[in-house]
């Protein structure tokens, strides 16, 4: 069992779970969906009020991003800190987000142990037979206040004057067990005294631990990584290809396979691209697939998710050509050599928190792949910013954590005034602090494609923000030669 490090911010990991997920699926578990399972737990109010809830859900089923479903566990305690749960929401139940997919749910009382295991069982039944998610609505309520020290009559003292009467869970079920003549008084108080005191010498154990690291988190995943240090930054590892090497893979690349029908114009991009190869210039675009080229072939995934990146929002990657008359996807990157690692790429829903956080949980569980997310336009990554603060810019010190995950920003302030104008440098900047990430500004081609593959050849991962052009994307002077 994986435990996904979890910030104070409610449902932010739902989609970083999964991505975790996902990872694991593609590159542990050859693909075989029914070798792990993502469980999410849900607070009441968080599962009604947090929109990341409903793009996790929309995400679910989609070609790059399904897990073969998930379970969803909802601890329903019918309130939200002091907020009733009629202030909360104004559907029916919490879980009814779970009707845009037509998902089953299970209302259950908390109360009744039993029929809570049954639930679990049929959940996980159904989930392993039919792929899809799956909620259970756990109906109990919340013995004190929110935390130790609070409070719950100044809010609600009626309801708590009822629940101060109401008889334990444990106590309820084993009296149960003692008047269906299944357990006795006293073998029903060893049982708890055996459970408080294994409790208690966990407790003790934890207790060794200095510092509340995330000890154990993807550990085989991360053998031979080590923590990267102030001097791993004025150095760059060897980046460089053979020369050789680098024509003949551009070859390959910008050649479509012959036999199928293209559309006129993506042939000609595909010539283009072929003669700027040959011609030694290089464009951004032919870099940028030079780079994901060498990294395939020398064993590195490469996957890169967001909004109609198989294209390019600018047009510059035709990563995926579409067949004219069969619309038959085309990726001349997996079809570089025999023994290549994949290229996958993926128009993503239109998300960025949900999406963003799905791959940086990729990122966590596969630190051999180049993992990358665009932005349509820089300035969109606010939408994830919850996922920028509080997993990729502060995993690292809050966890331990590595991720080598890549944030492309399209950014440049080229006429259209305050729209678009800005990924927000100054911000990510300010975040840069004890080497939590890298900011750059890639300029010309060349750059960008040691850039790009320089994430990949250092023994640390770090997270890589990139404010790659708009405009220069195919400026006749951002040209580099193959040297
Ligand atoms: C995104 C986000 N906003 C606000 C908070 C502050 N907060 C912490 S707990 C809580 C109430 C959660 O209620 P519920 O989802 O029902 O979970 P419960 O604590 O009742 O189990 C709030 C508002 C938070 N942690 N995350
Ligand atoms: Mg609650």
């Amino acid at each position: 069992m994986t435990l996904a490090p979890n910030p104070s911010h409610l449902e932010a990991v739902n989609t970083v779970v999964e991505g975790i997920s996902r990872a694991k699926i593609d590159h542990v578990l050859e693909s075989n969906n029914k070798r792990i399972c993502p469980i999410l737990i849900h607070g009441d109010a968080a599962i009604a009020g947090q929109g990341i809830v409903y793009e996790t859900i929309q995400m679910a089923q989609l070609d790059g991003y399904k897990t073969g479903g998930t379970i969803h566990i909802v601890t329903n305690n019918q309130v939200g800190f002091t907020t009733n749960y009629l202030d909360g929401r104004s559907s029916t139940y919490c879980t009814d987000v779970a009707k845009t997919t037509l998902c089953p749910v299970f209302h259950v009382n908390a109360d009744d142990i039993e029929a809570v295991s049954q639930v679990m069982e049929i959940a996980m039944e159904y989930r392993q037979r039919f792929g899809g998610d799956i909620f259970i609505d756990l109906l109990g309520y919340r013995k004190y206040g929110h935390n130790e020290g609070d409070e719950p009559k100044f809010t609600q003292p009626n309801l708590y004057n009822m629940i101060a009467k109401h008889p334990n869970v444990k106590d309820i079920y084993f009296k149960q067990l003692e008047a269906e003549g299944v357990i006795t008084k006293a073998e029903a108080d060893k049982l708890a005294d055996d459970f408080n005191a294994y409790l208690e010498s966990e407790y003790e154990e934890s207790r060794k631990h200095e510092k509340a690291l995330v000890y154990d988190f993807l550990k085989d995943d991360w053998k031979g990584y080590r923590a990267g240090t102030t001097k791993d930054f004025e150095v760059s590892p060897e980046t460089g290809v053979d020369k050789k090497q680098l024509l003949a893979l551009g070859e390959k690349l910008a050649t479509l396979p012959e036999g199928k029908k293209y559309f006129r114009k993506i042939s000609k991009i595909f010539n283009d691209r072929l003669e700027a190869i040959k011609s030694d210039k290089l464009d951004w675009g032919s870099a940028e697939m030079l780079a994901y080229a060498t990294l395939l072939v020398e064993g590195h995934p490469v996957r890169v998710s967001g909004q109609d990146v198989e294209r390019g929002t600018f047009s510059h990657r035709h990563a995926v050509v579409k067949t004219e008359d069969t619309e038959e996807e085309v990726i001349t990157l997996n079809l570089l050599a025999e023994k290549q690692a994949p290229f996958t790429i993926y128009n993503s829903l239109l998300s960025e928190y949900g999406v963003l956080g799905f791959e940086y949980g990729y990122s966590l569980a596969c630190p051999s792949g180049l993992t990358i997310w665009e932005a349509q336009f820089g300035d969109f990554y606010n939408g994830a910013q919850i996922m920028v603060d509080q997993f990729i810019t502060a995993g690292e010190d809050k966890w331990a954590t590595q991720s080598g995950l890549v944030m492309l920003l399209p950014h440049g302030y080229e006429g259209q005034g305050a729209e678009h104008s800005s990924g927000r440098m100054e911000r990510f900047l300010q975040q840069c602090a004890d080497l939590n990430i890298q900011v750059v500004n890639t300029s010309t081609p060349a750059n960008h494609f040691h850039l790009l593959r320089r994430q990949m050849k250092r023994e640390f991962r770090k997270p890589l923000v990139v404010f790659s052009p708009k405009m220069i994307l195919r400026h006749p002077r951002a040209t580099s030669s193959l040297d």
